[in-house]
């Protein structure tokens, strides 16, 4: 059925911001979707998406480190739900820029919470929260009761946006709620993220266009699920009764590893691992070619070992439940990067 509702999107221009609001769009809801004054703007994914032109989205720019922007946003658009996907996402990168990234990340979230507490208290908050809170490992698999311990200036800065959610939950009723996301990929993924390098590199080394592919700690095991269905698990977060906090996962963890060989897989080649450590490499095993190697580089000063998410409370209490195997996710992202580096046209 066809809704009359708004709703207001900070970060439109990354991966989830834009299944968001392909999906609410597809809902009949009006959105707004907020991207950051800079040189080159990056529409790119709402292009993909073909939603760029929708009658009923409006861009707007907005820049989550501004507390008056912030109040102004939600006393403009008074929307019935705000999903604040804006962040700097990328977990090496706050480790050069924690100042930055506790500002935008931890900070920029209690803007949108004072804004909603002071002009429109009825509205609904979606905090995207991480698994990344977990961090160094208490329990397996993590669950909502699982302590944090995050390891990382973006996973404490995480932490502090999604305590403050429940904080503003407990001391003014705001129907604040956040979803604890394990790992989400898809053809929209930037490409600093490991997957999305991994699959755009391989497009890229079947095409000539690249000859090895570095990478850094290959024994990190994730649980990657399809973002479109993780879009899907937000808009049923802020449709619960109550507002809560809900872990998002699939409930399976592979090593970056084991991604690497599935997606050489998808383009036909099987990769051989010899060494170890630093000195591992992957090879053809048909022609004994190099194509991946380890660098250091990509190290981080401290890592997040294993996450595997436990998503019952989702599926008893939303009826979420991630469908897309691991395989078949590698493979569209392996078959997106094939065809846009054939293309000429890669982002
Ligand atoms: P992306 O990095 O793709 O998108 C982040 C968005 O935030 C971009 O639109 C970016 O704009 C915007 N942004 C960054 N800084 C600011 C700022 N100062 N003011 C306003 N907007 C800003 O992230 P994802 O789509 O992958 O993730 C969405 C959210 O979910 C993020 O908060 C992320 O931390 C969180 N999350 C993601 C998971 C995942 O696996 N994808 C898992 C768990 C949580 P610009 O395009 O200009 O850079
Ligand atoms: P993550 O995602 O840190 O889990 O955060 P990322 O894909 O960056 O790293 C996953 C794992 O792969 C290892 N790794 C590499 N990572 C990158 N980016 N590049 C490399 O070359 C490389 N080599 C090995 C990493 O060390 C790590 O262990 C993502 C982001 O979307 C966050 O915003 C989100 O909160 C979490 O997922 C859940």
């Amino acid at each position: 059925m066809q809704t009359t509702k708004t709703a207001l999107i900070t970060g439109i221009t990354g991966q989830d911001g834009a299944y968001l609001a392909q999906l609410l769009l597809d809902k009949g809801y009006r959105v707004t979707g907020t991207f950051r004054r800079s040189s080159s703007v990056n529409f790119w994914r709402i292009a993909e998406l073909g939603i760029e032109q929708h009658p009923n989205l409006s861009l707007v720019e907005y820049d989550l480190t501004d507390l008056s922007s912030s109040v102004r946003l939600i006393e403009s658009t008074r929307p019935d739900e705000v999903y604040n996907l804006a962040a700097q996402s990328f977990v090496g990168v706050s480790f050069d820029q924690p100042v930055t990234t506790a500002s935008i990340t931890g900070l920029g979230a209690v803007h949108l919470l004072e804004a909603i507490r002071i002009v429109h208290p009825t509205a609904r908050f979606y905090q995207a929260s991480t698994s990344e809170m977990f961090g160094k490992v208490q329990a397996v698999p993590q669950a909502e009761s699982t302590p944090f311990y995050p390891r990382s200036p973006y996973g404490v800065a995480k932490l502090y946006a999604h305590w403050m959610t429940v904080n503003y939950r407990e001391s003014y009723g705001i129907f604040g709620s956040s979803g604890i996301l394990f790992n989400h990929e898809s053809p929209l993924r930037g490409r600093e993220f490991v997957t999305r390098k991994i699959t755009d590199a391989v497009a890229k080394i079947v095409l000539n266009k690249l000859d090895v592919l570095e990478l850094g700690n290959l024994d990190a095991r994730r649980d990657w699920g399809y973002a479109r269905e993780y879009v899907e698990g937000m808009w049923r977060i802020l449709q619960a009764a109550e507002p809560d906090t809900f872990v998002l996962a699939t409930n399976r963890t592979e090593t970056v590893r084991d991604f690497v060989t599935m997606a050489f897989r998808g383009a036909n080649l099987d990769v051989e691992w010899k060494g170890a450590g630093e000195q591992e490499t992957g090879h053809c095993a048909r022609t004994g070619k190099l194509l991946v190697r380890v660098s250091p580089k990509f190290y981080r000063p401290a890592e997040v070992d294993l996450l595997i998410g436990d998503p019952s409370k989702a599926q008893r209490e939303l009826g979420w439940k991630a469908e897309t195997s691991l395989e078949r996710l590698c493979q569209m992202m392996v078959d997106a990067d094939l065809r846009r580096n054939e293309s000429g046209f890669s982002f």
